[in-house]
């Protein structure tokens, strides 16, 4: 194939590509069909540089269409390390637009160069895509940790320098919730620079801290100590930087990728959730200590207390976990300011945003506190997006991703409250408790995510609350749950509605599962296409754990029977 086909100037859009210099790789693999999914594009390092190079050619068409700053972080997250991916952020700091998503799925899978071309000239003039010679496009790079970022950094620049004009700034390597937090604060006209983002999350966690009320006990003595499992990954070496901006809170952070140790292998957020086990380089001597995992590029965040039992066994604190004591403070906040600001014009609604694989107990936990939860589809963009609709949206998933989203008009209304308060009720409740709830929206990632920021807020509420990790892990008792996979034929040819709590198709597949759901107290289960693995997923819960494997298991063998087992 041509390594350099030169490419003209689009008639109508003077849009032109310089040249084309990566043959397709993995489009042109029998039977590979990326999908942009849940989490961009992800496969084995070798065979992506292909993809990343039309990822940057997206992400700068992107740019030049909104005339932003675009991001594309190079990571696979959670992934092994020989995986890498691509996803695009956008002017907001969130996800890719929707809209964009089967054009990134046809580019991705244009089988070859001559298709590529006439794909993109398509859309650019769809799109009515140009460069006005004012505003060049322009996109930030970041990579996590993994060896291959540097190769694939360079196949993303070719790609968005390919677009006339097109300027690729390369932030080095990040966490990818500090790259999405740096192009929203471009888009927004802030400054942008890591040490931005670090002076950001330790002023508002310091002025958080200065807010606990002087009764509640302080920690001290091992309560103010916090050990983090840095998955090997890029959140471990962001974390040591960040906490020599930190005061009231000793950090150690292991499995910072230092001594050896493989990036998500044995440690981990994604591992620690799924498995229930301590990482490696936890044990017996961490008993009574307050832990907590990243995943591989600090999205995911979950706490967890070794169990004295001798064994590797954990109290596992999850991402409901998170949200529900993220709840319960910003609840206290709100009812402060809705109960007692007589000038308060500006009474906020505060929304939960969950998918199916919340803990039915967290649910109900949240419900009884007189809160509005709704649910989603899985995929961080769906409960961002439901979460933005209100004043205040508390959104995450099980596995530790999630954030606190507030109203712009929200934040403008808290702004102009506490300098008010400040010259007329200096030191009163509801300015303390405007303030905290100003400090929360600088500290929580407003992109997206953020373990990092996430962390942080966690141990200024703990502080607040005057709770150890067990009595924050004693708001509820989860209900025994069970994950499977299948592996399936066709796992798209599994259609799901409700928040994919109902299996519309293969047809006669929810029926058989609902006759095995009412055998079990308590039962729930569903079942899903996972889309970033080739599996269909399976969820139970059940009154008690053996209930749980035994659901899961009887509807895993109903999927198999119903889709067919994968043949390769
Ligand atoms: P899929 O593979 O679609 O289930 C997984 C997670 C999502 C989300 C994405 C992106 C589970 C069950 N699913 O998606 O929550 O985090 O990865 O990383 O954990
Ligand atoms: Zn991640």
């Amino acid at each position: 194939m041509n390594k350099n086909l030169s490419f003209s100037v689009h008639p109508l859009t003077s849009c032109p590509l310089k040249s084309f210099p990566y043959t397709s790789d993995i489009s042109s693999l029998p039977g590979v069909k990326l999908s942009y999914g849940t989490a961009g594009f992800r496969a084995d390092a070798s065979i992506l540089s292909s993809t990343v190079y039309r990822v940057g050619i997206l992400a700068a068409l992107r740019s030049l269409k909104t005339q932003s700053v675009i991001g594309l972080m190079i990571t696979a997250s959670h992934n092994k390390v020989s995986d890498n991916g691509v996803k695009i952020a956008d002017p907001s700091g969130g996800m890719l637009s929707q809209n964009w998503e089967p054009f990134a799925d046809t580019l991705a899978n244009a089988p070859t160069p001559q298709d590529l071309i006439q794909l993109i000239e398509e859309f650019v003039k769809k799109e009515d895509i140009s460069f006005n010679g004012v505003r060049p496009a322009e996109v930030l790079l970041g990579r996590d940790t993994r060896p291959s970022g540097d190769a694939l950094l360079k196949a993303a620049k070719e790609g968005i320098t390919s677009i006339v004009g097109a300027v690729a700034t390369d932030m080095g390597i990040l966490t990818t919730p500090q790259l999405h937090w740096m192009v929203r604060a471009r888009n927004k006209g802030m400054k942008a620079s890591e040490q931005d983002y670090f002076e950001q999350l330790s002023s508002s966690f310091r002025c958080l801290m200065d807010l606990i009320p002087s009764e509640k006990s302080k920690f001290n003595g091992t309560n103010d100590r916090l050990v983090v499992d840095g998955a090997n990954g890029v959140g471990g070496i962001k974390l040591e930087a960040l906490q020599k901006l930190l005061s009231g809170l000793i950090i150690e952070v292991r499995n910072d990728g230092e001594n050896g140790g493989v990036l998500n292998e044995g440690v981990g957020a994604d591992f620690v959730q799924k498995e229930k086990v301590v990482p490696y380089g936890f044990g017996s001597k961490d008993v009574g200590i307050r832990c907590a995992s990243l995943d591989g590029d600090a999205d995911r965040l979950v706490y967890f207390s070794v169990l004295p039992e001798g064994s590797s066994r954990i109290a596992l604190v999850d991402g409901d976990k998170i949200l529900s004591l993220f709840a319960l403070f910003i609840r206290e906040q709100l009812s402060i300011l809705n109960e007692q600001d007589l000038k308060n014009s500006h009474q906020a609604h505060l929304g939960i945003v969950q998918t199916a694989y919340a803990n039915g107990a967290s649910t109900n936990y949240l419900k009884q506190l007189g809160l509005e939860v709704n649910f989603t589809p899985t995929g961080v963009k769906y409960l961002h997006e439901k979460a933005a609709e209100f004043d205040i949206g508390i959104y995450f998933e099980a596995n530790g991703h999630g954030t606190i989203l507030f109203s712009e008009s929200l934040v403008g209304w808290l702004e102009a409250r506490t300098k008010e308060l400040s010259s007329k009720s200096k030191g009163s409740e509801v300015e303390k408790a405007a303030l905290r709830l100003l400090a929360v929206s600088k500290l929580i990632n407003q992109a997206v995510g953020d373990a990092l920021s996430g962390l942080l807020l966690v141990e200024v509420i703990l502080q607040h609350m005057g709770w150890s990790i067990h009595r924050w892990n004693e708001l509820y008792h989860d209900l025994p749950s069970r994950q499977l996979k299948v592996k399936v034929a066709d796992r798209t040819a599994v259609i799901t509605a409700n928040a994919e709590t109902v299996v519309v198709s293969p047809p006669g597949l929810q029926e058989v599962v609902n006759a095995e759901i009412v055998k079990y107290p308590q039962g729930r289960c569903f079942v899903r296409p996972s889309g970033t693995e080739d599996v269909v997923r399976v969820y139970a819960e059940a009154s008690t754990q053996e209930a749980a494997d035994s659901l899961a298991n009887s509807v895993a063998k109903l999927v198999d029977q119903f889709l067919g087992s994968k043949t390769s």
